[in-house]
């Protein structure tokens, strides 16, 4: 009880000061696949952040990954590092920036819920929510 209340006024503080993250979703899929997030990470603060890692609970592995047009074909690269400048926000959505979780440890389904967190480079971390969809 304690420690759920230490942990709850401290993410509240990050929100409030820095980083947030909304509009978060996640693609359904069958345990052992591999499925994308999606979300909105904002910096309202006035120093900019680069995201150097992400994890999840729910999947064997989880890496950014960009996607891009070469021609007429869509490729998926992984990123390493995602710059966030101060006062601005990055986009992680179909077509662009995602977080790809390899190896789901459960199935999700249109309903559940997702935890994702978000590591970087200053030391801080950010949980995403993410929302299950079936779009
Ligand atoms: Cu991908």
């Amino acid at each position: 009880m304690l420690a759920l209340t230490a942990c709850d006024r401290a993410a509240a503080g990050v929100a409030s000061s820095a980083l947030s993250v909304r509009a978060a979703w996640a693609r359904s899929a069958d345990s052992g696949a591999t499925t994308a997030v999606y979300f909105v990470l904002e910096n309202g603060s006035g120093v900019s952040d680069t995201l150097s890692g992400v994890s999840s609970g729910s999947a064997v592995s989880a890496t950014m990954h960009m996607s891009m047009q070469q021609g007429r074909m869509m490729q998926m690269a992984p990123v390493t590092s995602l710059p966030v400048p101060a006062e601005d926000s990055v986009s992680f959505q179909p077509l662009g920036a995602h977080v790809m979780l390899n190896g789901l440890t459960r199935a999700l389904v249109d309903g559940d819920t997702v935890l994702v967190t978000l590591h970087f480079v200053s030391g801080r971390a950010v949980e995403v929510r993410a929302g299950v969809r079936n779009p």
